[in-house]
């Protein structure tokens, strides 16, 4: 078997050898997910958040043929400024033998991250199962992957945009461990609930790590997705979400699109059809959520070491 062509940074490495706690992002977000020049601003921002928490930030991307799990800063603004692919799983395979560079989804960031030695992942929304999807077959590679790879991923939900109880379906057939954090409620991403009700409600970091450490004893290969929704008074005015998706997706159908363009379509007009406060409640999500994992990282490494 060839090395795996996966560079991790000496922080990044130093901190998995000691043993502290380490939260893996994911580059889409940056590349697909936020407008320029405001991403490169929120990268910054989301590992310094982690930093500040006493945990080391792994970002992931390809780039140039190689798999990253931690990021220079000069990587971080080419992820941020130039026009890289969106990578699942299986373009991985593609992009390293084309010396190629791109951004991870939840998908390729989980698998990469897992195969890096990091246990706790922090993302905005999740990838899942689209509207239609029982004639257009659009599932998200997002709810396969976590159904393999040991992770945990903060995630405020999936977005409206997505069939949320398809997804939900999804997530337990694959054997995905859902938890609420500190709710009952799956979130839908802008808003604090998607209305659907969730087995597990946890009431802190420690709980996760304790369902982490049951997980491994048990030898289940699926990962944990940590629902963590965003405080009631920093949500989309449900309003003006409702009209925003539905025009979102009208567009969407009338031009056709269809596969993996879906999502930053949708995502860039809902930006546009708010005036920007989708994306200010964007920006909250992944903050909050980066907080949360980075409290789980914490009570990890205080767990296993
Ligand atoms: N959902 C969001 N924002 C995003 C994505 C999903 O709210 O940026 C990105 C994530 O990287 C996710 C990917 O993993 O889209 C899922 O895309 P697809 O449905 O093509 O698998
Ligand atoms: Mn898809």
């Amino acid at each position: 078997m060839p090395a795996l062509p996966l560079s991790t940074s000496p922080e990044v490495a130093e901190a998995l050898a000691d043993g502290r706690p380490v939260v893996a992002l994911e580059s889409t977000i940056i590349s697909h997910g936020l407008p320029r020049p405001d991403n490169l601003e929120a990268a910054r921002e989301f590992e310094q958040i982690v930093r500040d928490g006493g945990a080391v930030p792994a970002t992931i991307a390809v780039l140039d043929g190689e798999l990253k799990a931690g990021l220079t800063a000069p990587e971080l603004e080419r992820i941020a400024a130039e026009d890289v692919p969106k990578l699942s799983v299986r373009d991985l395979p593609v992009v390293l033998a084309q010396g190629a560079s791109g951004a991870t989804t939840v998908a390729a960031t989980s698998w990469i991250a897992n195969r890096a030695g990091i246990r706790v992942f922090a993302t905005g929304g999740l990838g899942g199962v689209h509207r239609g999807a029982s004639a257009s077959f659009d599932e998200s590679a997002d709810l396969t992957v976590l159904g393999d790879v040991p992770i945990t991923v903060v995630s405020a939900g999936v977005k409206s945009i997505l069939d949320i109880g398809a997804t939900l379906e999804r997530l337990e057939t694959l054997g995905v461990i859902v938890l609420g954090f500190q709710t009952e409620e799956f979130p839908s991403f802008w808003l604090t609930s998607s209305g659907h009700r969730l087995d597990w409600r946890v009431e802190d970091a420690f709980a996760v790590a304790a369902v982490m450490s049951s997980r491994d004893a048990l030898g289940q290969p699926a990962g944990i997705v940590v629902a963590n929704p965003l405080p009631l008074e920093q949500q989309l005015d449900p309003t003006v979400h409702d009209a925003a998706l539905t025009q979102a997706l009208g567009e969407a159908e009338q031009q056709g699109l269809s596969g993996k363009d879906v999502t930053p379509f949708l995502l860039q007009r809902i930006v546009e059809i708010t005036g920007g406060e989708s994306l200010r409640v964007n920006l909250d999500i992944a903050r909050n959520n980066i907080r949360v994992a980075l409290r789980i990282a914490t009570a990890w490494s205080e767990l296993s070491t």
